[in-house]
């Protein structure tokens, strides 16, 4: 899939020995996200059946400034990412609005890219959707069951072999990117499991946790040929671990998603990738957007969408800086005053870069370089930026500098 285009990002001066950013892993260490001249990154991208909301885009513009500290840094940077085109909720919508799955998940790829455009996102290098990987998808989990890491489950409803699922206990580091920092019992796992798309009830499988590979064809539902395992569809987590490799090779830098990935999807993903060959490093996650009291999310239908602020006339950069305003990691509410107050703080920057002499730069882009080398604190990056624009100076170079700092490391453009 041909992603959206990219925006342009100015180069910055040096140092050249700039710190490579520290990111704090779902396992609560810090750890350094990239060991080397290069750098990998895979982000779970959308499930296409409604319009980006502002949960998407925090996520997405924490990892877009990843990219960007790490292209300021030097480091050759892959990022990769996917389309979940084909899932439950996605053709429940399809079914529930008597539209095609292909024709909802194409309208809504559209308006994400468009959404993206706009807020100044840097487009995956690799970008494949779940439809485009079937077959590799089916190699991967026809080899698994050959090698006796999955089995298959025959089904009620349908002849034939049956569904196929990964038996867990052949993993003995399941667990190991978040369950047993955060101390989950198995009753919390079950539940979380059950909650987001698994199925620990299913009778026939080994062990309830144990996650589905490649789902056999269903009356209606989309499926394909894939000989030794009959038609059918991939499951959720072992698409993003195949996507992941076929983008990045064996070291993933950096997979990231929001908070609500952790358990059950990269904890599953990431006992794929290891059976796959594949390093995960650092598992990073952004904090989950409220709204109304609640995490906005499709199936409760708490939204505030990208697109209709931006309709009714918010600036993009002003929405990227309302975002920045809180850590990455932190869970916030979004109330529409801060949106208000993103707005004048992007008036008192443009007036600041509009001066033809300011304070000096050069310190100010250290301090925003080290804050968000410290676990990208965008906040921290925006009060230098404010404390620089109250004060004032003689370097004719300053407001230049300033504007290239913004747009190249936020994607703020004054
Ligand atoms: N397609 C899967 C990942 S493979 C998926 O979760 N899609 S999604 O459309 O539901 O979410 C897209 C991205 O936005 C994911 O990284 C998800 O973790 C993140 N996300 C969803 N809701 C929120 C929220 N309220 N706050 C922050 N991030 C969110
Ligand atoms: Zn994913």
């Amino acid at each position: 899939m041909i992603a959206w285009s990219a925006p342009s990002v100015p180069v910055l001066p040096g140092p050249a020995d700039r710190a490579v950013v520290r990111l704090r892993d779902a396992s609560g260490l810090l750890k350094e996200s990239a060991e080397g001249p290069s750098a990998t990154l895979y982000v779970c991208g959308i499930t296409p059946y409604d319009s980006t909301h502002l949960g998407h885009a925090a996520t997405y513009l924490a990892f877009d400034v990843l990219r960007r500290a790490w292209l300021d840094a030097g480091l050759q940077v892959q990022h990769a990412s996917n389309v979940t085109d084909v899932d439950d909720p996605l053709l429940d919508r399809a079914t529930a609005t008597g539209v095609d799955w292909r024709d909802l998940a194409a309208d809504q790829t559209a308006r994400f890219f468009q959404d993206m455009t706009a807020l100044q996102v840097l487009p995956p290098d690799t970008y494949l959707a779940v439809s485009e990987t079937v077959p590799q998808v089916a190699e991967v989990v026809a080899a698994l069951l050959a090698a006796g890491a999955a089995y298959q489950v025959p089904a009620d409803d349908i002849a034939g072999p049956g569904d196929v699922y990964a038996d867990l206990s052949l993993d003995p580091a399941f667990g190991s990117v978040f369950c047993s920092a955060a101390g989950l019992d198995d009753a919390t796992m079950r539940a979380l499991f059950a909650e987001r798309g698994g199925d620990p009830d299913r009778p026939g499988k080994r062990h309830p946790l144990d996650p589905l590979l490649w789902r056999a064809e269903r009356p209606g539902e989309p499926a394909w040929d894939a000989a030794a395992l009959g038609r059918g569809r991939p499951g959720w987590h072992v698409e993003c671990a195949v996507i992941a490799a076929a983008g990045l090779g064996p070291v993933v830098d950096v997979q990231g998603g929001g908070r609500d990935l952790v358990f059950p999807h990269h904890e599953m993903s990431t006992s794929h990738a290891r059976l796959l060959g594949t390093t995960v490093r650092v598992q990073a996650h952004a904090g989950l957007v409220a709204y109304a009291g609640h995490k906005m999310s499709k199936s409760r239908g708490n939204l505030v969408f990208v697109r209709t602020l931006l309709a009714d006339g918010a600036d993009p950069a002003a929405l990227r800086l309302a975002l920045h305003a809180h850590h990455y990691r932190a869970d916030w509410e979004w109330t529409d005053d801060q949106l208000v107050a993103a707005h004048q703080r992007l008036a008192r920057w443009r007036a600041a870069v509009a001066r033809p002499s300011a304070a000096p730069a050069e310190p100010l882009l250290a301090t925003v370089r080290a804050a968000l080398a410290d676990d990208l604190d965008t906040p921290a990056a925006l009060a230098a930026i404010d404390a620089w624009t109250q004060a004032d100076g003689t370097d004719q170079t300053a407001p230049g500098l300033v504007r290239t700092l913004t747009d190249a490391l936020m994607g703020i453009e004054l």
